[in-house]
């Protein structure tokens, strides 16, 4: 278990989120870093794993983008979720229904932050496809039933990711069959509102700043044209 010398990046990050597991496990109190015990309660509060490789948003989104964005910023609010949740009522339950339980709750604003944080990454990576992809059948009727066309969805969903001022969330979201555009503030997201989320794009500027500095615009346009998850969205969608 010692010998860890020359391992691909993946495993590297497998290793790294096993180390920080040891740490959980010996910040609850339990012994050591041998202790991996099933019974320690933050098991489902992991960093999920990157649904494509770190290169693979390329050109649109650079690797050095990808992987400061998965690996310091989604990591850090998973990191800070476990830290917070350690040793209270909400330890044992996910991402989702930490943030479910704690939003608009004042004394629990750091919890929510770092729990909603977290799953709004998750749903951003999923929302993303290296190659891109085209709404169709079911979704693609429903997107020009509620905006009069795909052209017009576009522009609609761009004008409220470049309209939010400061940081936070543009959101592709289904209510019942009819479908809206939003966006949300800091860590909000429409879950926590009652709304069903189908697509997400991140408008922090950790999101987009090394590769596109100010210029949000260009940005969500890009993933917008090039990248968005239509399959994702088709099968949000399904469940509504
Ligand atoms: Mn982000």
């Amino acid at each position: 278990m010692t010998e860890t010398k020359t391992q691909p990046s993946f495993d590297r990050r497998s290793f790294l989120r096993t180390m920080a597991g040891g740490f959980v496990v010996l910040g609850s109190g339990l012994v050591g870093l041998s202790g991996c015990s099933s019974s320690h309660s933050t098991a489902s509060l992991t960093l999920p794993p990157l649904p494509y490789k770190l290169d693979a948003l390329e050109p649109y989104i650079s690797k050095r983008t990808v992987d400061f964005h998965y690996d310091k910023h989604h990591r850090a609010y998973v990191d800070k979720t476990v830290e917070l949740v350690k040793d209270t009522g909400l330890a044992g339950l996910s991402f989702k229904e930490i943030m479910k339980k704690t939003y608009g709750s004042k004394d629990k604003a750091a919890v929510f932050n770092n729990a909603a944080q977290a799953w709004n990454h998750e749903f951003f990576w999923n929302s993303l496809k290296p190659g891109g992809s085209k709404p169709e059948g079911e979704i693609l009727k429903q997107i020009e039933a509620s905006f009069g066309s795909l052209d017009n969805f576009k522009q609609e969903f761009l004008q409220v990711a470049v309209g939010r001022f400061g940081s936070g969330w543009a959101w592709l979201t289904a209510d019942g069959k009819k479908l809206k555009v939003s966006s949300t503030s800091n860590a909000d997201n429409p879950v926590v509102q009652g709304q069903r989320a189908l697509l997400t794009i991140d408008v922090w500027e950790h999101a987009y700043y090394l590769d596109y500095q100010n210029r949000r615009a260009d940005y969500v346009k890009t993933l917008i044209d090039q990248v968005l998850n239509w399959e994702f969205a088709a099968a949000n969608l399904q469940k509504a």
